[in-house]
């Protein structure tokens, strides 16, 4: 059987270089994009190593060449002005999804974010969970152009029959301990992040959906039940780590809202959250 190529957009960033080693396996290629800068391969890694950019359609015609599915990370992963939001998440995504169909990849996963739906109220979640489906309320221009993927996704799965599913990521980091005590609700192990990579790629004909991607954190305020009906089951808990988190908890809006610090940053403007 020949090798299944998954291309991995972004993989220079935070959650695609913890993927990297994560979604290795035998019998599996990782195609890897991102702007520049990647690490080498390693030996005997099966990777195939590309530069450039997800708003370029040549480049993007050619990284989609011979791929079996696609996991779009890159982008901008926080906010910064409206103009390079609207391009590079927004042009750039319609571009992956583009390439994708006239390359007969039958399957693109995108990376969304809580930030789609910031202005929720934590208080909305009840018992389960906030659904993965909640309609929009962004927080930022960058949670606008989540909110517009997650739309173009849905766009490409009607038109073309793609499979899209789209993952609304709480937070992707190796610990939730840098994320001080919000982390416990958002945090999404790389482990399980890689545990529900695998079951996107696996699941057959999910056709377009939308999961969160979490940790089953005791705090959690996120639905797991769509994630799981792909096949996921988290295995982590971001409260292992609770002890080791002396930041003050968040106050006023910041501690109201799925959001968090997001809903009062100033809008279009880069800031380091
Ligand atoms: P990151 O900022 O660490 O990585 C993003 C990568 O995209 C970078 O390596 C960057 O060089 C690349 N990139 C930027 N513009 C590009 C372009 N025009 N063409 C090709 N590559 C480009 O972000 P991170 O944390 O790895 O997030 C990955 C994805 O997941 C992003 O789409 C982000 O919005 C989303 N996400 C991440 C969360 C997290 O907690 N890490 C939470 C929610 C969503
Ligand atoms: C995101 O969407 C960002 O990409 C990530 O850097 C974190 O800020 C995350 O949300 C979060 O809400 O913690």
């Amino acid at each position: 059987m020949a090798d299944q190529r998954v291309l991995i957009t972004g993989s220079a960033g935070i959650v695609g270089g913890l993927m990297r080693s994560r979604l290795r396996r035998e019998g599996r290629i990782l195609r890897l994009l991102d702007l520049s800068g990647q690490p080498a391969a390693e030996a005997g890694e099966a990777v195939e190593l590309i530069s450039g950019s997800v708003t370029d359609p040549a480049a993007m015609a050619e990284a989609c060449a011979g791929v079996d599915a696609v996991i779009h990370l890159g982008g901008h992963s926080r906010e910064t002005s409206w103009e390079e939001t609207l391009d590079v998440n927004v042009h750039g995504t319609k571009t992956v999804l583009e390439a994708a169909r006239a390359a007969g990849v039958s399957r693109v996963i995108l990376a969304s974010s809580n930030h789609t739906v910031g202005f929720r109220r934590n208080d909305e979640a009840g018992e389960t969970g906030l659904p993965a489906d909640s309609t929009a309320r962004p927080d930022t221009f960058y949670g606008v152009s989540k909110a517009a993927i997650e739309a173009l996704g849905s766009l490409y799965h009607s038109r073309f029959g793609l499979d899209v599913i789209v993952v609304r990521i709480g937070s992707c980091f190796p610990s939730p301990v840098v994320l001080g005590p919000r982390g416990l609700v958002t945090w999404l192990s790389p482990d399980d992040g890689a545990r529900l990579f695998e079951a996107c790629l696996a699941t057959p004909s999910p056709g377009y959906r939308l999961i969160w991607g979490v940790s089953d954190n005791t705090r959690r305020i996120y639905s797991l039940a769509e994630a799981e009906a792909l096949g996921y089951k988290s295995l982590d808990n971001a409260e292992t780590f609770a002890d080791q988190i002396t930041a003050p908890a968040l106050t006023g809006p910041a501690a109201e809202y799925v959001g968090g610090p997001f809903v009062t940053a100033p809008l279009g403007e880069p800031n380091p959250l």
